[in-house]
């Protein structure tokens, strides 16, 4: 037994599944899932040490790849001074100005230590500055384990949700309708009729939790116009899309302002961080100014936010975007382009450093119903037979594989070696008739 499963065989023992978040625990993808010791670049080391090219980036946080000098420097300096206050601190008022320098429609911020406190500040906040309680969100987004989000579609596109987890009470499933993503006529067709209860729509701008779906032409900009005239809030929650397709916000990108933003990953350079921002007129709501009350022992992290202004810094000052769209592009181009040659049911999509493998011929995919045509058994195969190869991938379908600064063209050129010799095996195996 490896060290991996030793380490695992230990942990179920103490730890529900043995993780500490589940999508950890390789449950999508079969197998043990490997425990890592280190990181350096754009490589990741396990407890048996493999070495394997990382494309998952802790999910998101690690577009500078693994430990990256000037962050770990900042967290070392800033925990030499102390790692917690919970006082006032300089570098919240330093975080604050940086991000509205760069998103200046981030009219004021609240930073917290994680992307679900970041939207359930953003839901109470809206509920409490509108006076309404539903809530629209689309099938297919994730915002993170609040309650109010843990809701699946309703019956019917007019019926509210229903709790996708246990311990989610159907009353609160009930403030919830889910919409399919990318269709704003289904979002009109839910304000006709109940405008008046309907406090915000939250949405991923560029989907990341179905895998990679990109809104179409129009969507965001209707939910937008929607929105406004109903006095309902738009949510923007850009906990994976912030300064990842920019060093700034995608709505920033694509021109459209939400009233509110979810924040977080990114911004904090690895380290628990999260921020809720936006119109001062509705920040204002919160506590101890407003009526909505949020707090955080941890919010505002010396050491979480030292990593972050670095982080940030790095971003703006090397604007490295082109390059990792670039490079995600080579990847999904290339696995494209072998999947045609060889007929394989397997397509790519990239958008900036952000791409996923889907087991699927199905065109196009739009959203959660059409995605839930690809086939999630091959893609455990692909996973497993990438690991071996040391090229380490988010361990499920339905997730984003990413693109940091520290990958050059020979990761690149390792995923595409190693997704050859997928598909050549995958091919042996289906004209054995074994696959
Ligand atoms: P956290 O509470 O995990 O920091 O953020 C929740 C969240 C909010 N909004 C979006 C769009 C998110 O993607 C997330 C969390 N993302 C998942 C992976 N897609 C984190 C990985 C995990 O749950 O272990």
């Amino acid at each position: 037994m490896n060290n991996s499963s030793k380490l695992f065989e230990r942990a179920v023992k103490l730890i529900p599944g043995g993780v500490n978040s589940p999508v950890r625990a390789f449950n999508s993808v079969g197998g043990t899932p490997v425990y890592i010791e280190r990181g350096e670049g754009a490589y990741i080391f396990d407890a048996d040490g493999n070495k394997y090219i990382d494309f998952c980036g802790s999910w998101g946080p690690l577009i500078l790849g693994h430990s990256r000098p000037e962050v770990v420097e900042a967290i070392k300096k800033a925990a030499e001074q102390g790692t917690s206050f919970g006082t006032c601190s300089r570098r919240e008022v330093e975080m604050a100005e940086l991000l509205n320098r760069l998103v200046p429609y981030l009219e004021m911020l609240r930073m917290l230590s994680s992307g679900t406190e970041a939207v359930m500040t953003a839901i109470r906040l809206a509920r409490g500055f509108t006076g309404k309680q539903k809530i629209i969100k689309f099938d297919g987004c994730y915002h993170g384990h609040t309650d109010c989000l843990l809701v699946s579609a309703g019956s019917g596109l007019l019926t509210s949700g229903n709790p996708s987890s246990a311990g989610v009470s159907r009353q609160v499933a009930s403030d919830v309708i889910v919409a399919p993503y990318n269709n704003a006529e289904a979002v009109q067709k839910i304000f006709d009729l109940s405008a008046k209860e309907i406090a915000a729509v939250i949405v991923e701008p560029v989907a990341g939790n179905m895998g990679l779906v990109k809104p179409l032409p129009g969507f965001l900009g209707r939910l937008r116009t929607i929105t406004e005239k109903a006095g309902a809030l738009l949510i923007f929650d850009e906990v994976i899309n912030g300064f990842r397709l920019g060093p700034t916000t995608y709505g920033k990108i694509c021109g459209i302002t939400p009233d509110l933003t979810c924040l977080g990953k990114i911004i904090g350079g690895g380290m628990p961080i999260g921020a809720v921002g936006g119109k001062s007129e509705i920040m204002k709501n919160l506590a101890p100014v407003g009526p909505v009350y949020q707090a955080g022992t941890l919010s505002g992290n010396p050491v979480a936010l030292a990593a972050g202004i670095e982080t940030l810094k790095i971003l703006e000052k090397e604007n490295p975007y082109p390059r990792l769209a670039k490079l995600a592009e080579q990847i999904s181009s290339g696995i494209n382009s072998i999947s045609k040659k060889r007929g394989l049911k397997i397509s790519c999509v990239s958008e900036g450093g952000m791409f996923t493998v889907f087991f699927t011929d199905r065109k196009p995919l739009d959203n959660l119903d059409e995605i839930k045509s690809c086939d999630t058994a091959k893609f455990a195969e692909f996973f497993h037979c990438m690991l071996n190869s040391g090229i380490y991938l988010s361990p499920s379908q339905f997730e984003l594989d990413f693109v940091s600064t520290a990958h050059e063209e020979k990761e690149i050129d390792a995923f595409l070696e190693a997704f050859m010799k997928f598909a050549s095996l995958h091919i042996s195996l289906k004209s054995s008739g074994r696959s």
